[in-house]
């Protein structure tokens, strides 16, 4: 390992790193600098939606917003590489498994359909109709249709997804595990029942005028660069920006605007954050409730002197429900567990109480900090609660804005890839479409796991993403995987999920957001929905990475019509000779989606209605709910301290690098964070790594504790020293999965608990981990 692993980074996020870094993306991408008009057309009206993130654009029609992390994964897609039959020749499916992700990664896009041939451990490309008639072939002879399982990541169109899951719920089941499950499943869980619907609350014009942003456990700096530009104005303006994260996140800290001439020329940059909390993984919903008790306490304070109240009283009586059980419970509340479960001490939860209380417009965003732990629902309930009591909600300038990830995950969603439907929507599939559609609910993330180690998930098929380490508890995620008689991807690019595979195999390559899509009425455009429900139109403008690739919405139509056959209610070929058939589908069934090819040819969309923002709550309580919430003291954490009295027990976040979009690993740098050339890392306090009589640099191996009997170990991190509080870790995903237990997830959503991983740290074993293939780092250029 080289000293120059770890440098301290003390320039803002963007500024001339952000634009040396996309140069070097691209140089390495093979994509010549002109080629870079394929980035102007990101997020602009006749372009395509970027693959990167879901944070909305300004109006959809503005100049190029300059984002790096944007760039990367346009970069990714855009490539010159190409993983075709000639690579899978070369190496036998064993040997690709030992590369690393960031290998298979660099490989490029993939060309061909290819099938396992088990006789030689080799993919073998395969036709198009053979592979659908072995999809067929599998899916008909289950026995249930519920021994198939359908994933979704959140990159597919509205179009290929409202087809998918038409075609899965004729074929008769629910099973859709997404990537939601792992994601903002706990957001959509808390707010669905609190407010009436499932999503954020603001729009863009609403970050314009708040004058508070509450910003917890999000790093926008790295995965929604182009939220920095919101921020940087809103600070401006002179808005307090609020944020609560473990660790000190650059992005959080400092900004300088790649599109701002004199910020660049000058080396300037913005202070982001004005107040910063670094409470201790997984105290959100302590420090909240903290800040609650200030808020009232206060009003109790002020009002008894005579002066006039601090909370929104009005919209508390007219919108609200349960505030005097809510009030009762917070007041008996005893500083004492705030201050220890949340790891800030009373004066600083005081002075964020007041810190809110100066601010007349709120916005509370949030993340995966935030969503991936056991207490994750509660923790937004308390979120909201605390925009509740001032009316931040449902008002100009205020409201809950979960920041969503995959581009359209959240248009996924709305298209009802979901494993629990509500009976309404499948009434209405029914009487559109002219068949029963199954009405149990359906496998989520987890049970779709449990249920191919159990035997009863046979065939898997994914449409994007990388279950098998996307997902928790990565040797049995595995383990499922290998033991079901068909796996499908649908992908662009080779990974690991490819070599984990069942008894027979399908690699099926599809067109990428950014390549121009041509079926028998011409070019044809998608939707998508950001993180602000707007849907608007995306088109691609490159040219195909082969000629033998097809679209998502063409693949799940040619595979519908092979598995179905005559029995089918749904001209399956006709939908996909023009798009705009498939929307008419989508307008019949959602009446959100009324005139949907005329709406979304509008420059920059339409925006979906959102009753809460508009103070109407449709939940049961039909008002919006204060939930009183105990600050749990009894979670897998705790417990394995108690379990554990001898050896210290550490929280560990599993998060993301600079360089990585989720699986997919572009680079080995972590640039905001001061590592380079190397992912296996672990941020850790100082004091910490002296009590553990350990230095910097040492290797250690990683075991989670967890009181299920199975031992769960990742070896060789190299110890970082971090700014981040004493018993709080950080290691990147996917890297940390396989100490995610699959049996930890949380309260109501089953969020796997990525963000709270108990663990015991140990210095590196030679036989730690000797069983795990060996991952090998050469860039695909040296080796091929
Ligand atoms: N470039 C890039 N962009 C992306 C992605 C990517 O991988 N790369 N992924 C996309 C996807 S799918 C998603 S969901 C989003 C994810 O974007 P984020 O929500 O930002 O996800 P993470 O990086 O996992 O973690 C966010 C932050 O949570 C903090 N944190 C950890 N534990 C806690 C806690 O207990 N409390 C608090 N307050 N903070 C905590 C971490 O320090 C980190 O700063 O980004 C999307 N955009
Ligand atoms: N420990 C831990 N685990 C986590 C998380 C964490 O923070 N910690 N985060 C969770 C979150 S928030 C999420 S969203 C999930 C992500 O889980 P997934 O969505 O399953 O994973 P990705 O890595 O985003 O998927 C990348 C793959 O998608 C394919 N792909 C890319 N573009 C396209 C396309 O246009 N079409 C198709 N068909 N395929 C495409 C490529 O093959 C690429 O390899 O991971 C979750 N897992
Ligand atoms: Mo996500």
């Amino acid at each position: 390992m080289s000293h120059d692993t770890i440098r301290k980074y003390d320039g803002p996020a963007g500024g001339w790193g952000a634009l040396k870094s996309v140069a070097k993306h691209l140089g390495e991408q093979k994509i010549a600098i002109s080629g870079a008009k394929t980035l102007l057309k990101a997020n602009q009206p006749d372009g395509f939606d970027c693959p990167g993130c879901a944070w909305p654009d300004r109006d959809h029609t503005s100049t190029f917003e300059f984002c790096e992390n944007g760039a990367k994964a346009v970069a990714a897609e855009a490539t010159k590489f190409r993983a075709g039959p000639d690579l899978f020749a070369q190496y036998t499916v064993t040997q690709l498994a030992e590369y690393s992700d960031y290998w298979l990664e660099q490989q490029g896009r993939l060309t061909t359909p290819m099938r396992f041939d088990a006789a030689t451990d080799h993919y073998v490309p395969v036709s198009w109709d053979e592979a659908f008639a072995l999809v067929a072939q599998h899916l008909n002879a289950l026995p249930s249709p519920d021994n198939a399982i359908f994933y979704t990541s959140g990159r597919t169109s509205n179009e290929a997804a409202f087809l998918y899951q038409l075609f899965v719920r004729e074929y008769g089941t629910n099973n859709f595990p997404d990537c939601s499950n792992m994601c903002h499943e706990s957001s959509g869980t808390a707010l669905k029942k609190q407010i009436g619907v499932g999503k954020g609350t603001v729009s863009l014009h609403d970050f314009e005028c708040a004058d508070g942003i509450f910003i917890f456990g999000q790093n926008p700096g790295t995965n929604h660069p182009r939220m920095l530009g919101e921020l940087r104005e809103a600070a401006k303006r002179g808005a307090k920006i609020v944020s609560f994260n473990p660790l000190r996140e650059r992005g959080l800290e400092r900004f300088a605007d790649p599109q701002d001439k004199l910020e660049m020329a000058t080396y300037g940059s913005t202070k982001i954050s004005s107040d910063y909390f670094q409470l201790k993984i997984g105290g959100d919903l302590a420090a909240v409730k903290g800040m609650i008790k200030h808020v009232l306490e206060r009003d109790i304070e002020v009002t008894g002197n005579g002066g006039a109240t601090l909370l929104d009283r009005d919209f508390i009586a007219e919108h609200t429900t349960g505030f005097d059980a809510f009030m009762a419970d917070v007041l008996a509340e005893s500083w004492d567990v705030i201050i220890e479960e949340s790891g800030l001490d009373e004066a600083q939860i005081r002075r964020a109480g007041e810190l809110y209380l100066s601010c007349e417009r709120v916005i509370a965003c949030w993340g995966m900090g935030i969503t991936q732990h056991k207490h994750s629902v509660a923790t937004i309930n308390m979120v909201v609660n605390l925009l509740l009591l001032r009316g931040n909600l449902g008002r100009e300038g205020a409201g809950a804005c979960p920041v969503r990830g995959h581009s359209n995950v959240q248009g996924d969603r709305t298209m009802m890839i979901y494993e629990k439907p509500p009976a309404a929507f499948l009434d209405r599939l029914r009487d559109v479409f002219g068949f029963e559609p199954p009405r149990e609910d359906g496998f989520d993330t987890v049970g779709a796991i449990e249920a191919m180690l159990d035997g009863r998930g046979r065939v898997f098929f994914g449409m994007g993403g990388n279950f098998a380490i996307a997902t928790p508890d990565s040797d049995a995620t595995a383990r499922g995987l290998r033991s079901c008689a068909l796996t499908v991807h649908v992908t662009t690019k080779l990974n690991r999920s490819h070599l984990v595979h069942g008894q027979d195999a399908l690699i099926l390559p599809c067109l990428g957001r950014t390549e121009i899509d041509i079926q028998a009425a011409g070019p044809q455009g998608v939707t998508v929905e950001d993180s602000m429900s707007m849907v608007h139109l995306s088109s691609g403008i490159n040219p195909p990475a082969s000629h033998d690739l097809l679209s998502e919405p063409a693949i799940v139509a040619r595979l519908a019509h092979a598995t179905l056959g005559a029995r089918s209610k749904i001209d399956w070929l006709g939908m996909v000779e023009d798009y705009d058939r498939i929307r008419d589908a989508i307008a019949a069934t959602f009446d959100d989606f009324h005139d949907f090819n005329t709406r979304v040819r509008v420059p920059g969309g339409f925006r979906l209605s959102n009753t809460a923002r508009d103070r109407k709550w449709a939940n049961p309580a039909g008002k919006a709910v204060f939930f009183a919430c105990p600050v749990p003291t009894d979670n897998p954490i705790h417990r394995a301290r108690r379990m554990h009295g001898t050896q210290p027990v550490f929280t560990l976040a599993t998060t993301r690098s600079h360089d990585q979009y989720n699986t997919t690993i572009y680079g080995l740098d972590d640039r905001y964070r001061g590592v380079f050339g190397e992912r296996r890392v672990l941020f850790a306090n100082a004091d910490d790594i002296a009590a553990l009589g350990m230095k910097a640099g040492d290797w250690v191996d990683l075991e989670s504790i967890c009181d299920d009997g199975v031992r769960r170990q990742a070896p060789r991190f190299l110890l970082v020293e971090y700014n981040i509080p004493r018993g709080c870790l950080a290691a990147y995903y996917p890297e940390t999965n396989p100490l995610v237990p699959l049996s930890s997830f949380a309260d109501e959503s089953r969020t796997p608990t990525s963000k709270s991983v108990p663990v015991i740290v140990t210095p590196h074993a030679a036989d730690v981990g000797a069983h795990m293939p060996r991952q090998r780092d050469i860039p695909a250029a040296v080796v091929r």
